[in-house]
């Protein structure tokens, strides 16, 4: 065999490795994964606010947007990485496998966000799915490692940049295209347009779950269905442990805080100053559905509990699990729009939905709007 034909067949290989298709899918991907970290870290902060941090109550649909994002570009990055991984696939066992101190910093770095760029998004896909074959708790992990891929994709990108910008510069030409064809290969053009037809299918497949319009479009996500009342349910009361308490008519709402002691019953919530409010229900799972809602204001409630300064209120649910409390900002608790909710699209709360009552906040991650309210706490 001549030397001649082992040149013919790496260089039959080169096309699909070309840098100016890897370097355009990498950037795709990097968008995707900077907006998936900044969306994801704005969810992290108001579930878990720092003392320098304040959400914001307007406008009600941001976080409906953000986390809907979030979900977006990290579903849009599962067909880019399988793409990317696919052209580059010989270049990762390339020899040698560490070589110099430089080499091994770069070749340890791509370790590193190979593996943890397919952890978040294997991770993410499968919470969407809510499907948890893992030990660990998905937030947290998700978070932490979080950081692990944007810095190694920082390094990444820094270490590349010299190629990065020659790629850039140069088009995918006609005459590249010509040879890829004359040679029977896949072409460049067809390995980058497929590459944006997979991505744009994923986006607009899980887009649907959020941007209403888009619904029937979104067949690969698993709760933009219809649950009671036009409302998808997470967790049933039946789930949770509690329809039997929700439904008793013993169940009191009760108020704690400076301003005392108040124990309310449901006639007494439905004899107050009631208000309607359309508002979003937006999950961290990126799905998001938008209601009617009726009920007394959190604000009303609060200042009966001797709310006065800038402190967070708690809901406690009668249901214990994870979500069976939340802190809600102070934004949130003055806006007129936050509820506790009676009603539902017109008629009585759906026990699935939080019978008797649940919180219903603008731009709050659906976690937060505590169904089953038991107790209302000022803090
Ligand atoms: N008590 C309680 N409230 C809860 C939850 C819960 O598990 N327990 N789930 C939350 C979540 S994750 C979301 S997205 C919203 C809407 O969930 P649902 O679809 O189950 O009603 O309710 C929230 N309120
Ligand atoms: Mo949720």
């Amino acid at each position: 065999m001549s030397i001649d034909r082992i040149t013919t067949t790496s260089a039959a290989a080169e096309p699909i490795r070309d840098r100016r298709v890897t370097t355009r899918v990498g950037l795709a991907l990097a968008t995707c994964f900077v907006v998936c970290f900044v969306t994801g870290l704005l969810s992290h902060l108001i579930q878990h606010p720092p003392d320098w941090f304040a959400w914001i109550s307007r406008p009600s649909w941001l976080y409906r947007v953000t986390q809907g994002l979030h979900v977006i570009s990290g579903v849009t990055a599962i067909p880019l990485l399988l793409v990317k991984l696919g052209i580059v696939y010989p270049k990762l066992f390339e020899r040698p496998l560490i070589g110099s101190p430089v080499r091994a910093i770069e070749r340890i770095s791509i370790a590193v966000l190979v593996s943890s760029a397919i952890f978040q998004l294997l991770t993410g896909l499968m919470n969407i799915a809510q499907w948890y074959p893992w030990r660990f708790f998905f937030p947290t992990a998700h978070y932490a490692m979080a950081y692990v891929a944007i810095g190694a994709l920082l390094i990444h990108i820094a270490v590349k940049l010299p190629i990065i910008r020659d790629a850039l510069q140069s088009p995918v030409d006609a005459e590249s295209v010509a040879e890829d064809d004359s040679r029977g290969l896949i072409t460049r053009r067809t390995v980058l347009r497929s590459a944006w037809v997979a991505a744009g299918i994923g986006a607009v497949a899980f887009a649907g779950q959020t941007v209403t319009p888009l619904r029937r479009l979104a067949v690969l996500a698993p709760r933009s269905g219809e649950g009671p009342q036009a409302l998808p349910i997470n967790r049933t009361a039946a789930q949770a442990g509690i329809a039997a308490a929700a439904r008793s008519p013993d169940h009191r709402l009760l108020l704690t805080g400076p301003g005392g002691e108040h124990v309310l019953s449901l006639d007494q919530l439905r004899a107050m100053p009631q208000h309607t409010v359309r508002l979003p229900i937006a999950c961290v799972e990126g799905w998001s559905v938008e209601a009617e809602w009726t009920g007394v204001r959190l604000a009303d409630l609060a200042a009966m509990a001797g709310h006065i300064g800038d402190g967070d209120v708690r809901m406690v649910s009668l249901d214990r699990g994870l979500y069976g409390t939340a802190d809600i900002p102070v934004a949130q608790v003055r806006n007129p729009s936050t509820l506790v909710a009676l009603r539902l699209n017109g008629a009585e709360l759906d026990i699935d939905h939080g019978y008797p009552c649940r919180l219903i906040a603008p731009n709050l991650p659906g976690v937060m709007q505590t169904k089953w309210l038991s107790r209302i706490e000022v803090l």
